[in-house]
């Protein structure tokens, strides 16, 4: 008899983070859309504030498209940001131009229990709107590549919300998780439970991968990082495999090091997303061979292209060769990259 491929299955990167090794590998790249992309500066300048951005559905979705079009990339990472789940849990928001984003800190146990979990999915109706769209952009006009629905890890997005901005050390984070570690776990255990009903309605509202981006995980102590990445990841996974089945999770345990072989065993995801500076040879040994690998070329060696950029990324593509493997880059785009590069770089991956 013969079997019928159906149109999603046959999306490369869904194949990679099924566990198929796909050859050339799929690609995206993090932070695709944004300010390396005069289209992207253009669009922004008229959405005004960046939050704004997120929340007007039309713009958001064209911003995530923007890439698509111009690259023709094998994902499509919904164009939002990890504050988008602090906001909806009422939490003082605002994106200060050159500064990052700032938020109001929580700083007491009475700040952390007035949380809203239990409208977030209400109040990020437009973020899901969208999704719908990008998904509807995606089957007329590129019809191989995955939607990525995305969230910040608990840990991470826990060092925002303590912290109030970006940071060296969220030390205000670290530290609550030594000095009152039942009370840091009430604020885990909301962004979990927010997160997976975010990433549920994500998926419902056309999402066909999941990405967790635990930026701020290599900062912990081995321990802690078993308590704060490992066990809450595990948690939102063991969840979305019940309620969302077939759909992988990527997840992005940042500057991990050696404790990226625990992740991999117990974290509960497809796909390992790798860093920089980690050595894709070693991460290749330390993953299940049967496990996709995502990552990791450096992002100034995009900005530098030429030999340098080539050079780089066939290593990384020497290193993964005959296991499921999604190509991307080791952290953001960086604002200064030369667009022109990104599309030297997907010649070099189509021609692997
Ligand atoms: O003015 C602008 O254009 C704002 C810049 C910007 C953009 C384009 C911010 C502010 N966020 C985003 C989009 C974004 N952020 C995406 C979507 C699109 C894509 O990948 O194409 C994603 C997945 C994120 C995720 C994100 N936001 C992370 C995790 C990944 C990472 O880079 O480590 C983190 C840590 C953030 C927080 C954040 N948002 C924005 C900034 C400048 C920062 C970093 C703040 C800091 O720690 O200093």
């Amino acid at each position: 008899m013969e079997r019928s491929v159906s149109p999603v299955s046959a999306k490369p990167l869904l194949r990679a983070l099924g566990g198929e090794a796909v050859w050339p590998p799929p690609a995206w790249l993090m932070r695709q859309a944004g300010r390396y992309l005069p289209e992207y500066r253009e669009l922004r300048a008229k959405a005004g504030d960046f939050i704004s951005l997120c929340t007007t559905p039309q713009l958001a979705a064209e911003v995530t498209l923007q890439p698509i079009r111009r690259f023709g990339m094998e994902g499509a990472i919904l164009f939002s940001d990890i504050l988008m789940v602090p906001w909806a849990l009422g939490q003082p928001l605002r994106f200060a131009e050159g500064e990052g984003p700032l938020l109001e800190p929580l700083r007491s146990a009475e700040a952390i229990a007035a949380l809203h979990p239990g409208t977030v999915v209400e109040r990020v109706a437009p973020i899901l709107e969208t999704v719908a769209r990008v998904r509807r952009g995606l089957a007329a006009e590129a019809p191989r590549t995955t939607l990525i629905g995305f969230a910040g890890g608990c840990f991470t997005v826990a060092c925002y919300m303590l912290e109030g901005r970006g940071s060296k050390e969220f030390a205000a984070a670290r530290g609550l998780a030594y000095a009152d570690p039942a009370l840091f776990g009430r604020l885990i255990r909301t962004l979990q439970d927010a997160t997976v009903e975010y990433l549920v309605a994500q998926v419902e509202a056309g999402a066909e991968a999941l990405m967790l981006f635990d930026s701020w995980a290599g900062m912990l102590s081995p321990g802690q990082f078993r308590r704060w990445v490992i066990e809450p990841t595990a948690a939102i996974t063991r969840t979305l495999r019940r309620r969302c089945p077939g759909v992988p999770l990527i997840g992005f345990p940042r500057l991990a090091g050696p404790l990226l072989a625990d992740y991999a065993g117990r974290a509960g995801v497809d796909c390992c997303a790798i860093d920089t500076a980690m050595d894709p040879r070693w991460a290749a040994q330390a993953v299940p061979p049967t496990m996709a690998l995502q990552g990791n070329l450096d992002p100034l060696a995009l900005v530098a292209g030429g030999a340098a950029l080539e050079a780089e990324a066939r290593s990384i593509l020497a290193a993964m060769r005959g296991r499921p493997y999604v190509f991307n880059l080791g952290h953001g785009i960086v604002p200064q990259t030369p667009p022109e590069n990104v599309t030297a770089l997907m010649r070099i991956l189509r021609s692997a």
